[in-house]
C-alpha cells in the first residue's frame, strides 16, 4: 500500500514538473540549406545513444562551409504557441562531429541572438542546455525560434522548451500528449 502511495505521488511530481514544456522535433522546421532534414530508414538494432526520435533529424552536413568563411547562411525556423507566459531553458538533443562542429546560433523572436553548443561530446547523441545565463521570458501566444548554422557536422533530433530549472532530460523525449 505505501509502494503505491509512493508510487502516485511520484507519478504527480513527475506531471508537475514536466508542466509548462514544449517538445519539438527538430525535423519539423522549415529549413534553408545547408540545414537539411535526414530520414533513417533502418534503425535497429542501435547502441544506447545513437536512436533517433521519429527516425529523423536536422543536419548540417559535414564539409558545409561555414557563413563566416563565405559558406551559405541557412536556418532552421518553428513557430509554436504558447498558453502561459513563461520563463523557459532551452535544451537541444544535438550530435556533434568534433570540435570544429559543435554549435549552432538560436533566436527567438526577434530577441539577441546567442551561441549554443560548444561541449565536448562528440559521435553519440546528447542533451545540451543553452547557457545557464540565458533564460527566456516568452510571453503567451504565437513564438517563432531560429536555428543558424556557424560550423557544419552537427545534428539536432529535438528541441526541449521547459520551465522546470532542475528538469534534466535524458534520452530521446516522449512526444508530448
Ligand atoms: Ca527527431
Amino acid at each position: 500500500m505505501k509502494l503505491i502511495k509512493i508510487l502516485i505521488v511520484w507519478i504527480a511530481c513527475c506531471t508537475i514538473s514536466l508542466a509548462g514544456s514544449i517538445l519539438i522535433e527538430a525535423e519539423t522546421a522549415q529549413v534553408a540549406p545547408p540545414f537539411t532534414i535526414v530520414t533513417v530508414t533502418n534503425q535497429a538494432p542501435v547502441k544506447a545513444g545513437q536512436a533517433i526520435s521519429g527516425n529523423r533529424f536536422i543536419e548540417v552536413a559535414p564539409g558545409s562551409k561555414k557563413p563566416s568563411e563565405g559558406g551559405i547562411a541557412g536556418h532552421a525556423r518553428y513557430t509554436f504557441k504558447l498558453k502561459s507566459a513563461g520563463v523557459f531553458h532551452l535544451w537541444a538533443r544535438c550530435f556533434w562531429q568534433d570540435g570544429c562542429g559543435n554549435s549552432f546560433t538560436v533566436q527567438f523572436d526577434e530577441q539577441p541572438s546567442f551561441t549554443f553548443g560548444q561541449d565536448a561530446t562528440y559521435n553519440t547523441w546528447h542533451w545540451v542546455k543553452a547557457p545557464p545565463r540565458l533564460t527566456f521570458k516568452l510571453a503567451a501566444g504565437t513564438h517563432t525560434i531560429t536555428l543558424f548554422n556557424r560550423e557544419d557536422g552537427i545534428r539536432i533530433d529535438q528541441l526541449l522548451l521547459i520551465t522546470d530549472s532542475r528538469y534534466v532530460p535524458v534520452d530521446i523525449e516522449e512526444t508530448e500528449p
